[in-house]
């Protein structure tokens, strides 16, 4: 039986980050109850793609993967800060997140919003603590104020809010997209373009990467709004398409089903083609792109 390389690499790096994440929140001094509301979501069965982005970007410019580990607990601290938040009876008011109670039907919505709030700040101190022989003071500056920027108003927060603002309108594919670039897009492309700055890369493989990580950003969107619409009507019992969901803004809503599909190969076969241009070893990183565009959960 021939083992696959990314799976080689997941095994060996997903518990890398899954135990810094253990670590740094049992360490803090703070109330029980907010450290286990911040352990439960942390640790519900993520996939952890984005830390695996960065440590695959660390491997495609020849650098040990492990120098990504406390940007990577950093980046799935706010990702799952934003899961919290996003389930709040405020917001998408979920019962379920990756198929258990969400945090707040168990913690409590007070808990939960600052179980949320403390994942955050404490992905800040994350950053802000590398390790100076990893990232020097310089690097830690640009990780850090590049990452605000990312999870931010000018990125995943501002595209949560287009998203509530669009809701019960119909928007155009550029106006979805805007959404989806920032309120999804924003944190993955933080993923790869963090490893390019600890392997403190040129800007033009810099602008190379972005464009790998618009594309992957895109079809990681588009394959969710897929799995979305046949899951729902595989549950209610319809064929597949034949409700394109027409109150919500998808891309199978704005582009049927069959025009989604096309999008997302045109997206991953972007992505790979930025890549091919980058001049680094991205064996990885393109197997980590084909995990995105197939991916059943
Ligand atoms: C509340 C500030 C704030 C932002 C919310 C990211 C987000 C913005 C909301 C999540 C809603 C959602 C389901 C978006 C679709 C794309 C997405 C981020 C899916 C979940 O990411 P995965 O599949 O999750 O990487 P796992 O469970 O694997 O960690």
């Amino acid at each position: 039986m021939r083992i696959d390389p990314l799976d080689t690499f997941i095994s060996h790096y997903k518990p890398l980050v899954e135990n810094r994440l253990e670590n740094a929140v049992t360490q803090l001094e703070a109330p029980e109850s907010l450290k286990n509301s911040m352990l439960y979501s942390l640790q519900a069965g993520g996939k952890r793609i984005r830390p695996l982005l960065l440590f695959a970007t660390l491997k495609a410019f020849g650098y040990k993967p492990e120098m990504g580990v406390d940007t990577a607990a950093a980046i799935e601290m706010i990702h799952t800060y934003s899961l919290i938040h996003d389930d709040l009876p405020s917001m998408d008011d979920d019962d379920l997140r990756r198929g258990k109670p969400t945090n707040h039907k168990v913690y409590g919505e007070a808990t939960a919003i600052l179980a949320g709030d403390a994942l955050l700040t404490l992905a800040f101190k994350m950053v802000g603590s590398i390790d100076p022989e990893t990232a020097d003071a310089n690097v830690k500056l640009a990780l850090i104020n590049t990452l605000s920027k990312a999870a931010g108003a000018e990125g995943m927060v501002g595209g949560q809010v287009a998203d509530m603002e669009g809701e019960g309108e119909k928007l155009t594919l550029k106006e979805l997209e805007y959404i989806h670039i920032n309120k999804t897009g924003r944190l993955l492309a933080y993923s790869v373009l963090a490893g390019a700055e600890i392997a403190q890369a040129n800007q033009s493989v810099k602008d190379k990467l972005s464009q790998f990580a618009h594309h992957i950003g895109l079809a990681f969107q588009i394959r969710d709004d897929i799995l979305d619409l046949e899951g729902t009507e595989e549950q209610i019992g319809k064929p597949i398409g034949s409700d394109t969901e027409n109150e919500k803004n998808t891309y199978p809503s704005l582009l049927s089903l069959e025009g989604a599909k096309k999008a997302l190969t045109e997206h991953i076969s972007q992505a790979k083609q930025a890549l091919s241009t980058t001049g680094l070893d991205t064996t990885l990183l393109e197997q980590i792109t084909d995990l995105i565009g197939l991916r059943n959960s």
